[in-house]
């Protein structure tokens, strides 16, 4: 996730009832939004208020229209407002909507995640990918029995304090505090190392291996953009937990259904010992889970030690958006997506090579991010160097031309069964145009 960088820019992009809206929002709610990236402080302007969307659509409060490549930061998959969705929420919400007992729908929803998921051999359902990480995470540590966790720089879980923490001084020691409010001692038991750096890796596990609980990975980074793993990263974080006996642990919350329908675990043929999952399997609801090996996840309580537990965890109405959305995964959707991925990525390097900027696409599947550097983008330190500025610029044009982009050049995009290559097209168009006229 980016640090919010202050651009003042006046805004021409948001219509007046957005303005407006804005306006009051920032008077009972911190920056106007429920969550930071919304506010578009990373790119400058006011955001639109999105009052509907159908499919790859949006519609901003004053009836302005987008191409979504938001797609809610993910879970929007199939499209929105998906009518068979639309339609199992409704019918699970006229039985009532959370009741805090099991289900049925809960079973079959385990059962279905087992099934897209083999090495999940057991899961618990919680309501975001904060809570499946942060639960993940300490049932790692009850299992090991010890404290540490290794993160990596550019990766963000959600914001449980001792996942708020960047690199210490040198490359094993423990990390500083990301946010105000995350305690230093709390910082003291996460390890933060540079992303696709195996070295660094083997390194902090020679020095402090007996200490080290669990290593988590965003296995596409998402949160720097798309950052994919290099050959060999992913095999080795698994190989030096096994050897030295601690959890690891694919936080696929962007990337579970997203890159594969058994996400990036699926898609590069590797073995995880848990694995976090959110977004897509919700279905635009709060919905997320943890799992993996029995082994670990029998430490949860009420069968084990480890204490985790929640209000609306697996509630109907969530659930039943999941599997409605889990059982339309297709090949003909990943096909789709797939193809429409790669001609996004093919007009944008082509708009950049005309218009002579300096610009790298990266791109895993249907996750996709337009970077103003030379790239190959490996690791925060390449990522952060890129041109946020000019990103910013860029965005607030696309933003102009009725293209809904992420708002920040640490973000990826997304795309959706709805999208067509006529979306497509326009978005490329809007591109090359955003970018002959930043070169005027
Ligand atoms: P939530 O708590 O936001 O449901 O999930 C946290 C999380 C965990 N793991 C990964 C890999 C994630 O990408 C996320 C959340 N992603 C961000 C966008 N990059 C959500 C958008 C936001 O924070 O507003």
């Amino acid at each position: 996730m980016d640090a919010c960088v202050q651009v003042i820019h006046s805004s021409a992009m948001s219509g007046p009832k957005s303005k407006e809206l804005f306006a009051r929002a920032q008077k009972s709610i911190p920056g106007g939004v429920n969550s930071p990236v919304r506010a578009f402080r990373a790119v400058g302007g006011d955001p639109p208020f999105i009052a509907r969307a159908k499919g790859a659509h949006l519609w901003d409060e004053d009836e302005t229209k987008y191409i979504d490549f938001v797609g809610s930061w993910g879970p929007m998959i199939l499209g929105h407002a998906h009518p068979d969705v639309v339609r199992d929420i409704a019918f699970a919400a006229e039985h009532g909507t959370s009741f805090g007992a099991p289900t049925a729908l809960e079973v079959r929803f385990a059962e279905k995640v087992r099934s897209i998921y083999p090495s999940i051999e057991m899961m618990r359902a919680v309501s975001s990918g904060t809570e499946a990480t942060m639960a993940a995470l300490r049932a790692a540590r009850g299992f090991t029995g010890r404290d540490v966790v290794v993160k990596f720089e550019g990766c963000y879980h959600g914001h449980a304090d001792f996942l708020l923490v960047k690199a210490g001084s040198g490359l094993a020691t423990f990390g500083v505090p990301d946010s105000a409010g995350v305690p230093a001692p709390t910082a003291n038991s996460t390890l933060t190392l540079p992303y696709n750096d195996e070295k660094a890796l083997r390194e902090a596990f020679d020095k402090r291996g007996e200490e080290i609980a669990a290593v988590i990975v965003e296995p596409v980074v998402g949160n720097m953009g798309c950052v994919p793993p290099e050959p060999g990263f992913l095999e080795a974080i698994v190989d030096v937990c096994k050897v030295h006996g601690a959890v690891s642990v694919f936080d696929e919350v962007m990337t579970g259904c997203r890159v594969a329908l058994g996400g990036m675990q699926a898609r590069a043929n590797i073995t995880p010992d848990m694995t976090c999952l959110g977004k897509i399997i919700g279905g635009g609801m709060p919905l997320a889970a943890y799992g993996g090996k029995r082994a670990i996840m029998e430490k949860i309580a009420p069968l084990g030690p480890v204490y985790q537990a929640g209000t609306l965890s697996g509630n109907p109405v969530a659930v039943s958006a999941g599997l409605a959305t889990l059982e339309r995964l297709n090949d003909a959707l990943y096909a789709h997506v797939e193809a429409l991925g790669a001609r996004l990525e093919a007009g944008f390097v082509k708009s950049a090579k005309e218009a002579n900027v300096t610009a790298c696409v990266q791109r895993v599947g249907s996750m996709i991010t337009m970077f103003f550097g030379k790239g190959p983008v490996k690791s925060w330190d390449d990522a952060k160097a890129c041109d946020t500025e000019r990103f910013g610029r860029w965005h607030r044009a696309l933003i102009s031309s009725g293209v809904y982009w992420p708002a920040s050049q640490f973000e990826a995009a997304f795309i959706s069964n709805a999208h067509t290559e006529a979306d497509i097209d326009q978005t490329i168009a809007a591109c090359a145009a955003a970018l002959k006229a930043d070169k005027a």
